[in-house]
């Protein structure tokens, strides 16, 4: 258990964590983060340094309660349809069932998105044999609307092998758009009632600008390449997502939760680190942003550690952007 919870520092530093998703469930905040691995592999634009292999479940009474590590809740030995790099993790809860969405490459080295099951929030989750059919690419972020529906967003850019996906099947060699082309988007499906299965073909989201414009590739501080984030405020749906190359967490705004967004701004300038992926949650009256940076580490891109701080609103609906660093 940590000894403190404090805005801006790591949550735990017993292990390092990345790419945290936080959910409230029965008035205590759960946060599924990927588990950064020591090791002295490669370092590329792949990502092959982001060797991760399980998952870890911590959770907190409320904002400045110690926090507790559940310890191992699944290992990628335990999937039959996975070989490694268990990346970005989300959860959600529908009728009794606790569900961990993981992405991971299957034996053919290809990104696919899987399920897994529990009768607590803290797991052991018991994985499905096969990935989520039709499921591609990494990032998975379940958002369970009002009226019970849940959507599925995912998709990553360069090792997330989401420019591989263009034509509808995975080709090796595919690339970007050019930059004055319209940018890749984020997919999103609608799941099927037992959360198991996608209900819908995956659909691209339009991410445009204030005058309408599809957001192009080029326009790499605005456009979209990972770690989609699904929430709702004020009867709008929230889309944000890191920006990649540039090194943001930015939102768009929409009236429907598969789009179009209407780009907005930052939410998070960059951290230390190459990498910034996040969630955003609402406990009791406030909201708060969950994201990591490699501070823990001294700045070793991929020994990540969890954050958060508080996120607040304008009178427009507008996020107020966030200084990871106020005390510097
Ligand atoms: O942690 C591995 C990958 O790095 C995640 O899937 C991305 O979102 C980025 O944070």
């Amino acid at each position: 258990m940590s000894e403190i919870t404090k805005p801006h520092q790591p949550i735990v530093t017993h292990i390092f964590t990345a790419d945290p998703s936080a959910h409230v469930f029965e008035d205590r905040i759960y946060i599924y983060p990927s588990h950064d691995l020591d090791h002295d592999g490669p370092v590329n634009d792949n990502g092959d340094q982001y060797k991760m292999e399980d998952y870890h479940v911590l959770s907190m009474a409320d904002m400045n309660s110690p926090v507790t590590d559940h310890g191992e809740a699944l290992h990628v030995k335990d999937v039959p349809w996975a070989s490694s790099q268990m990346w970005a993790p989300d959860a959600a809860y529908r009728k009794g069932i606790y569900y961990l969405f993981f992405p991971a490459r299957d034996h053919d080295g290809i990104f696919r998105i899987g399920v897994a099951t529990s009768s607590s929030p803290t797991g052991p989750f018991k994985p499905e044999e096969q990935y989520i059919q039709g499921s591609f690419s990494i990032d998975p972020a379940v958002f369970v609307d009002d009226d019970e529906q849940a959507y599925m967003f995912f998709g990553g850019l360069w090792g997330g092998q989401l420019e591989k996906w263009q034509t509808g099947s995975y080709v090796e060699l595919a690339e970007g758009p050019a930059p004055d082309a319209p940018a890749i988007g984020p997919k999103v499906t609608k799941l099927s009632e037992d959360m198991l299965s996608m209900a819908s073909e995956p659909l691209e989201i339009s991410i445009v600008d204030q005058e309408g414009n599809p957001l192009t590739a080029g326009d790499e501080d605005r456009r979209y390449f990972e770690g989609p984030w699904m929430h709702k405020y004020n009867g709008k749906y929230y889309l944000s997502y890191s920006t990649g190359t540039t090194h943001k967490l930015v939102y768009a705004i929409g009236d429907n939760p598969m789009g179009p967004f209407t780009f907005q701004g930052t939410i998070l300038p960059p951290v230390m680190g190459w990498t910034t992926h996040h969630s955003i949650v609402q406990f009791r009256e406030k909201w708060y942003l969950f994201y990591h940076d490699c501070s823990l580490s001294g700045g070793v891109d991929y020994k990540r550690c969890v954050k958060f701080a508080e996120l607040t609103y304008n009178p427009d609906g507008t996020i107020r952007m966030i200084d990871p660093y106020p005390e510097k």
